[in-house]
């Protein structure tokens, strides 16, 4: 069976956003089950998972057939083995490859940058210095994606992992308006969010949490 790797606990702002969830949707929009191995701290210190993933990081992934890290190598591998993920010709698996690197090496740093700000260093001085250069930044980023989404519904005739990881990159803006702003992002956003396999992965990973949510609300 496959089994993926999630952490027991994260941080409300986290919820949602845990990097394990990429692959959760990708194996719900390819229709393959799965298993959560579900860690502990001590877990990710122990020699045997860093022996998997050398960071002690989610997700760790493995099929029988393969052992790996990194979300987007996962999502990728899982992708090849779905036409719901990934077209079967050259070009379409090609360009499927360039949108999931543009979402992790074009998009996500400049999201990262701000998200940094907001949710580790709201209050430093070098903070607030940073802030409006690496906001400037992103909002041209997402200008330009908004650039190539005109008129379309996903950045390539149909929806392939390139989308998944480029809705979960754009899904780390939530608690700002810097997608929701801008009406072809949102709107992008909310079709991908609308697709079954999505609510059916978003679900899964909440339930993770839910007990610590009703542990916090009730504090
Ligand atoms: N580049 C890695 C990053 C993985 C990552 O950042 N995982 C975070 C959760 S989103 C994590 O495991 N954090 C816990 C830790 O670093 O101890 C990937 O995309 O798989």
């Amino acid at each position: 069976m496959r089994k993926i790797s999630v952490l027991k606990w994260v941080p409300p702002f986290a919820r949602g956003s845990v990097k394990e969830f990429r692959v959760r949707w990708a194996l719900e929009e390819a229709g393959l089950p799965y298993e959560e191995e579900v860690l502990t701290p001590e877990d990710q210190d122990a020699a045997s998972y860093r022996a998997r993933q050398p960071f002690g990081q989610v997700p760790a992934y493995e099929d029988g057939e393969v052992s790996m890290f990194e979300s987007g190598a996962i999502v990728l591998h899982i992708a090849e083995k779905s036409d719901a993920l990934m077209p079967r010709d050259e070009q379409g698996r090609a360009r499927t490859m360039q949108w999931t690197f543009a979402a992790l090496t074009s998009i996500q740093p400049a999201v990262a940058d701000v998200t940094a700000l907001d949710f580790f260093y709201p209050q430093e001085e070098w903070a607030k210095l940073r802030r409006p250069g690496a906001e400037e930044f992103l909002t041209r980023r997402l200008g330009q994606l908004a650039g190539h989404l005109q008129g379309r519904e996903w950045l390539e005739d149909r929806f392939t992992a390139g989308d998944l990881m480029m809705v979960t990159v754009l899904r780390d803006l939530r608690h700002r308006d810097f997608v929701s702003k801008v009406p072809v992002l949102d709107a992008y956003v909310k079709r991908a969010e609308a697709r079954p396999a999505f609510g059916r992965a978003l679900a899964a990973h909440m339930a993770l949490y839910a007990d610590a949510a009703k542990a916090e609300a009730a504090e």
